[in-house]
């Protein structure tokens, strides 16, 4: 294990270099000062909160304004679905959608693609096929348009909305379906083999209620895809909620349940009808109920302001018309504030004795030199990647811009980054700040993040303030 003398306190680090011989040692960060960013406040639980943008907003000063300020995760409201990005078949079209991934990524923002295989929004010639050209057609297009996207891609709805809705539990009946009941599985496939770094994603709606049949049919097959090892990594929730419904009071059993099964859980496309306080308390309780489950990485909401809404009649997002912050705003905020920070593991060593694993956990209590300190999470690793954050922190004096960088293991190749700039993707990799996130009050935070090939190790990141 490889300590520099700015990670840790001098106690935490003797303690430390004791407890290695022991068991495993797992280093806490220091308590996160308040964010005031939706972004900022979710990235210091180590989740991401995103919205879905419109390309044909991109030239509102306002909208953008709030879009750059404060969401760190984009989804295409409309423009990467099937009949955006192959109008005709075999003739690819990615104009629009370029424009958002552009965007999100030149702001250091990560992007989930939305969506690859659905009954919905298909083009006029492949709502016109059926059997096998249909399934060539499909396989052919997730193909293409995942490997366009490879590397760039935090996740994919691979598959979007699939089952019927009521109480048959039953696959939707659509021309994909008619292609055979492996057509899901077969486009997970084909997508993880177009694009391996992404995240591969079941999405759909009323899948909230744990008792409802709908929920249970997604569950049995992502229980039976993680069985027989089809590549699937996560479970979407829109979580498009209003009075018919409702917030479950079982939600959080639902992402806990999905999430035991293996799978990252994300709250994909979040609006809830209403105004005032009601409102507000509903986001909450959504929120909160991500926060209660480790593997619920992030919330996206369906829209910036309330006129930006598929249903604006039923004012369901975070923003009024005008761009103001509504109390629902507030309340998710603060419930992202209110959660603990992630815990940033610098190494794990596990020696197990004769008869037992000894765990050892040591918390930084001393506040850090000045200068700036980085600890890193790795927070997915899987066979041929991983994802990890570097979280930032200011010691006594506030900094006026940072750089954190990294010795890769030989082997490792950056593939994407968040949150920060960077030069290089392998070997010393070093991170520097952007201009939203350079600026440190004395003990203040930041996190920016990675993906990369390879096999993490243990990562030992230094950071310099300027
Ligand atoms: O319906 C809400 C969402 C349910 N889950 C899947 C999402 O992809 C879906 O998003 C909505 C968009 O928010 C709408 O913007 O999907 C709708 C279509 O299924 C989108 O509506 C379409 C209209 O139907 C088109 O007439 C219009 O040209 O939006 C297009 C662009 O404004």
């Amino acid at each position: 294990m490889k300590l520099t003398a700015t990670s840790v306190s001098r106690a935490a680090l003797v303690t430390a270099l004791v407890a290695t011989t022991a068991g495993a040692v797992v280093l806490s960060a220091t308590s996160a000062s308040a964010a005031t960013t939706l972004g900022a406040s979710a990235a210091q639980t180590g989740r991401y909160f995103g919205t879905a943008v419109a390309a044909g907003r991109l030239g509102d000063s306002t909208y953008v304004g709030i879009l750059n300020r404060e969401f760190d995760m984009v989804t295409a409201e409309n423009e990467m679905k099937i009949d955006a990005t192959e109008p005709n078949q075999n003739q690819f079209s990615y104009g629009n959608a370029d424009r958002i991934v552009n965007l999100a990524r030149s702001q250091g923002k990560r992007v989930r693609g939305h969506t690859l295989a659905w009954h919905s929004q298909q083009p006029a010639w492949m709502q016109r096929l059926e059997g096998s050209a249909l399934r060539s057609a499909m396989l052919n297009h997730v193909t293409k348009v995942a490997q366009y996207y490879a590397g760039k891609i935090y996740a994919w709805d691979v598959v979007n909305e699939a089952f019927e809705d009521g109480s048959s539990g039953a696959r939707r009946n659509s021309n994909l379906q008619r292609t055979g009941n492996d057509w899901i599985e077969a486009a997970f496939r084909a997508a993880r083999a177009a694009d391996p770094t992404a995240k591969l994603c079941y999405n759909d709606y009323n899948t909230d209620d744990w008792t409802h049949a709908k929920t249970q049919a997604v569950y049995r097959m992502v229980q039976d895809f993680k069985t027989r090892g089809v590549p699937i990594d996560c479970v979407g929730l829109q979580s498009h909620f209003n009075a018919q419904s409702p917030v479950p009071s079982n939600y959080q059993t639902t992402l806990q349940n999905f999430a035991n099964l293996g799978v990252d859980v994300q709250i994909t496309e979040l609006d809830i009808e209403g105004s005032g306080t009601t409102q507000a308390a509903n986001y909450e309780r959504v929120t909160k109920a991500c926060l209660a489950v480790t593997r619920c990485t992030g919330i996206t909401v369906w829209g910036i302001r309330d006129t930006d809404s598929w249903r604006s009649y039923g004012t369901p997002l975070l923003f009024d018309g005008s761009g103001n912050k509504k109390p629902a705003y507030t309340a998710v905020l603060n419930a992202l504030n209110a959660a603990p920070p992630s815990s940033t593991t610098t190494t794990t060593t596990t020696t197990t004795t004769t008869t037992t694993t000894t765990t050892t956990t040591t918390t930084t209590t001393t506040p850090p030199p000045s200068g700036c300190t980085a600890t890193v999470s790795v927070l997915d690793q899987w066979n041929t990647g991983f994802v990890a954050t570097i979280k930032v922190t200011a010691g006594s004096a506030a900094v006026n811009g940072w750089s954190a960088s990294v010795a890769l293991p030989s082997g490792v190749t950056v593939v994407n980054s968040w949150n920060s700039g960077r030069s290089g993707n392998s070997g010393t990799v070093t991170f520097t700040n952007v201009a939203y996130n350079g600026a440190l009050p004395a003990g203040g935070s930041t996190e920016f993040g990675f993906q990369a090939d390879g096999n993490a190790g243990a990562l030992s990141p230094t950071c310099s303030a300027r």
